[in-house]
């Protein structure tokens, strides 16, 4: 009797030592995916004319978008994709319209299947939300006025939102996260699936101008 109760107590040892380790690794797994999904933001948004929105890793792993969705006011649509570290995606509508005003595009393209983003984004007043598998809002930006009859009003939304009409919306620096609706510029064209331009307190001006300008500058 003696040595079957020490195989039953030694048995139950280890299986809470399992348990342990098996709540350590999912806590960490948890704790890894949430950093990656944090990492991805809404670099810039195009929302009238050819729409599309650029998503930017600024993290140091790459994040797999299997099971991720993109949003607006009053629809969603299912993305995928992988998004290199500190890498760039770019959401699109047609990626023949896309290609069409953009020559040179250096990042993956995904294009929504149903041809609409989200239930097509508003000019004046609309938001642009990214959505993990687990139904965490990733990053969300909203322009204009947020109105509670949108179907994913959610209070984090600014209101008002950013208040500048032009076309495309960018985070200028590239990247900047304060999460304010003033981490956005205006501007009247973009750079999907690259840098955004750099503001240099007069105006814009494209990275690729300074760098020319750099060259220019050694070549001396
Ligand atoms: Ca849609
Ligand atoms: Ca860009």
């Amino acid at each position: 009797m003696y040595p079957k109760i020490k195989l039953i107590y030694k048995l139950c040892k280890g299986v809470e030592r399992m348990k342990k380790t098996l709540a350590l690794t999912a806590i960490t797994i948890l704790i890894m995916s949430s950093q990656a999904y944090s990492d991805v933001i809404i670099n810039e948004i195009s929302r009238d004319g050819v729409v599309w929105v650029e998503l930017h890793n600024t993290g140091s792993g790459e994040v797999d978008l299997s099971g991720w969705k993109i949003r607006n006011s009053n629809g969603e649509d299912p993305i995928s994709g992988r998004i290199k570290p500190g890498g760039y995606l770019v959401i699109c509508e047609s990626s023949q319209e896309l290609r069409s005003h953009y020559k040179d595009i250096p990042s993956p393209i995904f294009e929504i299947r149903d041809g609409e983003l989200g239930s097509g984004l508003k000019a004046n007043s609309d938001m642009v939300a990214l959505v993990a598998p687990d139904g965490s809002i990733v990053d969300q930006v909203n322009w204009g006025i947020p109105s509670s009859g949108w179907h994913f009003y959610n209070s984090a939304l600014w209101n008002p939102g950013i208040l500048d009409h032009s076309p495309i919306l960018a985070r200028i620096p590239n990247s900047f996260d304060r999460d304010m609706p003033e981490d956005f510029k205006g501007l009247a064209s973009g750079t999907p699936g690259s840098m955004n331009q750099v503001y240099n307190g007069l105006g814009t001006v494209s990275w690729g101008k300074i760098k020319a300008i750099f060259a220019g500058q050694k070549r001396r």
